[in-house]
C-alpha cells in the first residue's frame, strides 16, 4: 500500500524537541515547544489537578459512555468561564458547548460542522499562525485564505490593513482569530481593536471563529476574554474553541470544548443538535478523564479559588521571565531594543532573532528557538537566563 507514497512531513516544532532531548550539551535550554514550564523546568501537574483527581477517585462509580457533547456541567462551567457570570449569551441560553479531544478537537469539529452548511467558504487565516490551523481547516475541506496580522518591522499589528481585509472577506467565510496570547507572535488586538473587528464581522457577515487556546496565561481569566466579549456584544453566530492543555495543565489528557454561540436559544438548539451529529460520525462522544477534573474544579469554589491563583503563578512567572530577558540583553550592552518582548502576551513572543541567530543558538549554545524566532518564554528559569541572555548577546556582538 506504502511503497510508492512518500512520507508525511514531520511537525517541526515536535521534531525540534526531538533534537533537544538528544543534545548531550548539559546547559541546553529548550524555548521550542509550546508547554508551560516551572521555574524548575518540569512541567507540573497542578495541585488542583491532583485534588480533583483524589475526589473523582471517590465518587466515580461508572466508565460507562458519556453525552455525545459531554457532561452537562462541564458545559454549563465552560460557559461561565468563557463568556463571565451573567453572560447575556448565558442568561439567554444562546450557546451549545461540547466537550472535545483538545483545542483540535474543537478546532476540528467545529470546522466540520461549519463545512456542513457552508460548502462554498474559505477560512481566513492570519498571518502568520500556528501551523496546525491551516492543517485542520484543510482537512475539513476549506480554501485556506490569509489576512495580514504581525508586522515584522514595528514588532506589532498590521491593524490597518487587516482591518482592511477583514472589510472585504465575503459573507459566509470563516474567520479564525486567537482570541489572545496569539501564537506565534505574542501580539493581540486591544480592546478598542477588537471592538472594530467585531464591528466589521457584525457587518459583513463573516462567520468568526475564535480560537481560545490560552485564556489566563494573558494578563488574567476575565482581561483574556476581551475578544468574546466583544463579538458577544454584537449577537452574531460565533464559533469558540477552548484548550484546557495549557490553563489547566491537560496536555495529554486532550481536555478542550467547542462553544456555538447563536443569536436565539431556538437556534442554539438547532445548532446543538447538529454538533452532536458532527462529533458522533468523528468519536461518537468524549473522553471522560481530563473534562471531568475541569469540571469538578470549576464546581467547587474552594479548588475553583486554588486554579486561580496557580494560573496566576504561572501566568505572573511568564510576565517575570519576559522582563528578566529583556533586563538581561539590556545589562549586556545589547542596544537593539527588545522591549515589544514586554507587551507580547502569553507564552510565545516573536523574538526579533534572524535565523542565522536561531542556527546559531541551537549549534553552538544548545539554545532551541523555533525557525522564524519564535520563542517560548515559558522555558526561561532563574537558572538557565544568564546563560540565554550571554548567548543572545554574543550572537548580536558577531
Ligand atoms: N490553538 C493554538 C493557537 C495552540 O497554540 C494550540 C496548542 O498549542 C492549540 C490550539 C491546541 O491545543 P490542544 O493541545 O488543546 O489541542
Ligand atoms: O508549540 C506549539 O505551537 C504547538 C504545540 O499535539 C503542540 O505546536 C504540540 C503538539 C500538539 C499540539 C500542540
Amino acid at each position: 500500500m506504502w511503497k510508492s507514497v512518500a512520507a508525511a512531513p514531520a511537525d517541526s516544532i515536535l521534531g525540534l524537541t526531538e533534537a533537544y532531548k538528544n543534545d548531550p550539551n548539559p546547559h541546553k535550554v529548550n524555548l521550542g515547544v509550546g508547554v508551560y514550564m516551572d521555574n524548575t523546568g518540569t512541567t507540573p501537574i497542578l495541585q488542583c489537578v491532583k485534588d480533583a483527581e483524589r475526589i473523582l477517585l471517590g465518587v466515580e462509580q461508572s466508565k460507562s459512555y458519556l453525552p455525545i457533547s459531554g457532561d452537562p456541567q462541564f458545559g454549563r462551567q465552560i460557559q461561565r468561564l468563557v463568556f463571565g457570570e451573567g453572560s447575556d449569551i448565558i442568561t439567554n441560553d444562546r450557546a451549545a458547548t461540547a466537550h472535545s479531544p483538545g483545542g483540535t478537537g474543537g478546532l476540528r469539529i467545529g470546522a466540520e460542522l461549519i463545512k456542513r452548511f457552508r460548502p462554498e467558504a474559505a477560512t481566513w487565516i492570519s498571518s502568520p499562525t500556528w501551523a496546525n490551523h491551516r492543517g485542520i481547516f484543510t482537512a475539513a475541506g476549506f480554501p485556506i485564505k490569509e489576512y495580514p496580522y504581525y508586522d515584522a518591522a514595528s514588532k506589532g499589528l498590521r491593524f490597518e490593513d487587516l482591518l482592511a481585509t477583514l472589510n472585504q472577506v465575503p459573507a459566509g467565510d470563516v474567520v479564525l482569530l486567537h482570541a489572545c496570547c496569539h501564537n506565534p507572535s505574542g501580539v493581540d488586538p486591544d480592546e478598542d481593536q477588537w471592538q472594530k473587528i467585531a464591528a466589521v464581522a457584525a457587518d459583513r457577515g463573516w462567520l468568526p471563529f475564535l480560537d481560545f487556546a490560552y485564556q489566563g496565561l494573558g494578563v488574567g481569566i476575565e482581561a483574556d476574554r476581551t475578544a468574546v466579549t466583544a463579538f458577544a456584544a454584537t449577537g452574531v453566530d460565533f464559533f469558540v474553541a477552548s484548550s484546557f492543555s495549557k490553563n489547566f495543565g491537560l496536555y495529554n489528557e486532550r481536555t478542550g470544548a467547542i462553544t456555538v454561540v447563536s443569536p436565539t436559544a431556538e437556534e442554539k438548539n438547532i445548532a446543538l443538535s447538529h454538533l452532536k451529529a458532527t462529533v458522533r460520525v468523528c468519536y461518537s462522544n468524549p473522553p471522560a478523564h481530563g473534562g471531568l477534573i475541569v469540571k469538578t474544579i470549576l464546581s467547587e469554589p474552594t479548588l475553583e479559588a486554588h486554579w486561580r491563583q496557580e494560573l496566576a503563578a504561572m501566568c505572573g512567572r511568564i510576565v517575570a521571565m519576559r522582563q528578566a530577558l529583556v533586563d538581561g540583553l539590556a545589562a549586556r550592552g545589547v542596544n537593539q531594543d527588545f522591549s515589544y518582548i514586554k507587551r507580547q502576551k502569553g507564552m510565545f513572543s516573536f523574538s526579533g532573532l534572524a535565523d542565522e541567530t536561531v542556527a546559531w543558538l541551537r549549534e553552538c549554545k544548545a539554545i532551541y528557538v523555533v525557525g522564524g524566532g519564535r520563542i517560548n518564554v515559558a522555558g526561561l528559569t532563574s537558572a538557565n537566563i544568564d546563560y540565554v541572555c550571554d548567548s543572545i548577546a554574543e550572537a548580536l556582538r558577531q
